[in-house]
């Protein structure tokens, strides 16, 4: 039997995979078996077969991101060092979709990026940069962006490129908001290379359906993953009763309600409840600990959208 060699996953298209070996070469590999279903960011042990490759092992995951809903689990990418929440001032974003994105990266304690595009967009800017206060306040970084600044050039890039040096970190968004427009500014030549994978693959899909993984560096220490836009994101692997522990902003509070099994949603003497924002803003500045309205709100459709699956 030939030698194991080792590899990075950086596409998956189904059954066939694109495995890159330590010199750089990349090559079409197929996972032996189902139990061996990689995603983009495993690290394999693969063996040639001809030009290709059979995958023989995946090395045990450092993390793991996905989403799960009634139907099937989605898997992102694993062995991430970040998630990079893109939103941006048009199309709107969903707060829900962005909270439930930052819930599944707690889970699985990947650290996590907000950036909002398109701020040459305005009053949508503004009014898109007012709703991640209360992010802000619980201690994300959030950065703003203009990827298609009228002079030609971007606003924010170099900051931006200061929290991705030296990582790999996956850019995660709905349709439209720049994913892969951002990679191709850091990316001079991910078009050459998105075309030669889906040539390679001979899948006759738009890449953009799938995930993929740059160097930004010739020294392959920096990486961007490009991930299709989702829209909908299920978190059914998630306990209601860890749901707190997951929201940077309960969790701050937890631990001094009267019942230990308190839900926060109606018991008496609840520390969660004591901090939610009236609505006056005032208060939020007052209390350190304040919840915003609209990320309690979340919290309870949440929960019970979890408990709700369970029953049956
Ligand atoms: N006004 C404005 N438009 C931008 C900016 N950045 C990107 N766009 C535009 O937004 C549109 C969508 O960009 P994409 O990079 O394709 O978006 P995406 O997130 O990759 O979308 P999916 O692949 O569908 O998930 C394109 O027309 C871009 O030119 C920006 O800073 N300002
Ligand atoms: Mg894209
Ligand atoms: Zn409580």
């Amino acid at each position: 039997m030939a030698d194991l060699l080792p590899g990075l996953v950086v596409a998956a298209h189904g059954r066939h995979c694109l495995v890159e070996s330590a010199d750089g070469q990349r090559r079409i590999c197929h996972p032996r078996g189902k139990k061996n279903a990689v995603v983009v960011g495993d690290r394999v042990q693969w063996q040639a077969t001809g030009d290709e490759g059979s995958i023989e092992r995946v090395d045990t995951r450092r993390n793991l991101f996905y989403r799960q809903d009634e139907l099937r689990t989605k898997s992102f990418a694993a062995n991430l060092d970040q998630v990079l929440v893109l939103v941006a001032a048009d199309p709107e974003f969903s707060e829900s979709q962005l909270t439930r994105a930052l819930i599944a990266a707690q889970a699985e304690g990947i650290a996590v990026l907000i950036v909002l595009n398109k701020s040459d967009l305005q009053p949508a800017f503004d009014r898109a940069w007012a709703r991640l206060e209360p992010y802000r306040r619980m201690g994300c970084t959030v950065l703003p962006l203009c990827l298609t600044a009228s002079d030609g050039g971007a606003h924010g890039l170099d900051v931006l490129q200061q929290h991705l040096a030296n990582r790999n970190t996956l850019v995660l968004g709905p349709s439209g908001v720049g994913k892969s427009t951002l990679v191709n500014r850091l990316v001079p030549e991910a078009r050459a290379q998105t075309g030669e994978i889906s040539r390679a693959l001979n899948s006759g899909k738009h890449t953009t359906t799938s995930t993929t993984w740059y160097w930004v560096d010739a020294e392959r220490r920096t990486a961007l993953i490009d991930s299709p836009g989702f829209q909908e994101f299920g978190l059914n692997h998630i306990e209601p009763m860890q749901l707190a522990h997951l929201m940077p902003d309960l969790n701050a509070t937890l631990g001094h309600c009267r019942f230990y099994n308190c839900t926060h949603l109606h018991e008496p003497g609840c520390a969660v409840v004591a901090h939610v924002q009236s609505g006056e803003p005032d208060q939020a500045e007052d209390d350190p600990l304040a919840i915003s309205e609209n990320r309690y709100r979340l919290y309870s459709e949440l929960f019970a959208e979890l408990s709700d699956k369970r029953r049956y």
